[in-house]
């Protein structure tokens, strides 16, 4: 069984996180997503229309996903891999090489990012 993981904040879910998601899924047997808390959107400086409860609600509703679990700092990374004893991380290419140093830990791999959507395009053109 080949275990996958993968962090964000996934709001106002559209078909740039369903690429990702449904990619990551594909390289293994089981999807774990790191779903960024309410709190540590804040430290990300970000702010989700939805709640974490509602972003959880929606990804658990899809088939790609398997568990959903809270994100709640940078630093969880290392912990989260040993503990769900994860086999890859995926990240889209936004992220390229930012998370190199779970090498030592597992697979890690950055899925090129689905060009023509994302959230902040969203709430730009519905102002
Ligand atoms: N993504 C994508 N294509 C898009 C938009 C997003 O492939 N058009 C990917 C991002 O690269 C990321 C995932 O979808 O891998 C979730 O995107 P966000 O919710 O914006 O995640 P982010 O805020 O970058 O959080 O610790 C890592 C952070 O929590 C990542």
């Amino acid at each position: 069984m080949k275990t996958v993981i993968t962090y964000g904040t996934f709001d106002l879910l559209h078909w740039g996180h369903i690429e990702l998601l449904k990619r990551a899924r594909a390289l293994g047997d089981y999807l774990i997503v790191a779903l960024s808390t309410d709190e540590f959107n804040r430290i990300k400086h970000k702010e989700a229309f939805h709640s974490y409860e509602h972003r959880k609600l929606i990804l658990e509703a899809i088939r790609y996903v398997d568990k959903v679990i809270p994100e709640e700092n940078w630093e969880q990374k290392v912990n989260d891999v040993e503990k769900y004893h994860v086999d890859i991380f995926v990240m889209g290419s936004d992220w390229e090489g930012e998370f190199d140093f779970l090498k030592g830990y597992c697979e890690v791999i950055y899925l090129s990012r689905t060009e023509g959507i994302s959230t902040t395009q969203i709430k730009d053109d519905l102002k």
